[in-house]
C-alpha cells in the first residue's frame, strides 16, 4: 500500500495553512486518511531546526547554512513522519516542501540549483509529491496578511525582490511540470479559493483510490 504526497505551496501568507486544513476536511468527508504537516517541521527535533531558521538573530545565517538546516529537517521529517505515512497508505497534506527551498533558497537567496538538486536527491531518494497546490498571489497582499499577525519571522524581514523572486521562481516550476501542480489564484476571498479547491478533490480522490 501507499499513501498520495500532496504538498501545498505559495508565498508569505497566501493561505497553504488555511486550505490546508480546509482541503483535509473534504478529503476527510469522502472517508480518506489524511496526516497534516508542515515544513520546515513536522517532528520535534525539526521544529527546533525551524526555530533556528524562522528566529531572526544578530548573527547573520550563512545562505548554506540556511540551505543544509532546511534539508536537514527535512530528512528528519522523511524518516519519522512523512514515508512512515505514506507507506501506511495516507494522504499526507504538507504545508511546504521542496519547492519552497528551490523558491527560497535558489530563487531568493540565488543558490544553484546544481547544489538544491543534489541534496534533494541525497536526502529524499525517488520520492518527489505526487502533487503541489500552488498558492499564488501579488507578494504585497501576502506581506500585508503576514504583517497583521504582528511580529515577522527571519524570511518575512526580506525585501520586495526577494519575494518576487521566490513567486516567479514558483510559477516558473509549475510551468515546467504542468502535470504536477495546480496553480490557485489566493488573492481571490477565501470562499472562492475554496471553491476552486472543491473542484480539485474529486481528482485527488481519485488519485487516493486510482
Ligand atoms: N522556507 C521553508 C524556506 O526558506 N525553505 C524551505 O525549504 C521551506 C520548507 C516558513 C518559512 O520558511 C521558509 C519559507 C517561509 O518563510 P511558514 O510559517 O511555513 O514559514 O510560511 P508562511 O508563508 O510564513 O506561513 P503563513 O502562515 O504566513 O502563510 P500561509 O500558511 O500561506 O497563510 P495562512 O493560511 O496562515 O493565512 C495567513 C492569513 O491570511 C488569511 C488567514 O486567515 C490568515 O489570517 N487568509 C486570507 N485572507 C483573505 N483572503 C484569503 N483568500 C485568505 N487566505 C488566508
Amino acid at each position: 500500500m501507499s499513501g498520495l504526497f500532496i504538498t501545498l505551496e505559495g508565498p508569505e501568507g497566501a493561505g497553504k495553512s488555511t486550505n490546508r486544513d480546509y482541503l483535509a476536511a473534504r478529503l476527510r468527508e469522502q472517508g480518506i486518511e489524511v496526516l497534516l504537516t508542515r515544513e520546515p517541521g513536522g517532528t520535534p527535533l525539526a521544529e527546533r531546526i525551524r526555530e533556528l531558521l524562522l528566529t531572526p538573530s544578530d548573527e547573520a545565517m550563512a545562505a548554506d547554512t540556511e540551505l543544509l538546516l532546511v534539508f536537514a529537517a527535512r530528512a528528519q521529517h522523511l524518516a519519522g513522519v512523512i514515508r512512515p505515512a505514506l507507506a501506511r497508505g495516507c494522504v499526507v497534506l504538507c504545508d511546504r516542501f521542496t519547492d519552497a527551498t528551490y523558491a527560497y533558497q535558489g530563487g531568493g537567496r540565488g543558490l544553484s540549483l546544481a547544489r538544491i538538486e543534489a541534496l534533494e536527491q541525497f536526502v529524499q531518494c525517488d520520492l518527489r509529491p505526487d502533487l503541489t497546490l500552488v498558492f499564488d498571489l501579488p507578494i504585497e497582499i501576502g506581506l500585508a496578511r503576514a504583517a497583521a499577525r504582528g511580529r515577522l519571522d527571519r524570511f518575512e524581514q526580506e525585501g520586495r525582490a526577494f519575494f518576487e523572486a521566490v513567486r516567479q521562481t514558483y510559477l516558473q516550476r509549475a510551468a515546467a511540470a504542468p502535470g504536477r501542480y495546480r496553480i490557485l489564484n489566493a488573492a481571490q476571498a477565501l470562499a472562492q479559493v475554496q471553491m476552486d479547491i472543491d473542484t480539485l478533490v474529486p481528482q485527488i480522490v481519485e488519485l487516493c483510490r486510482g
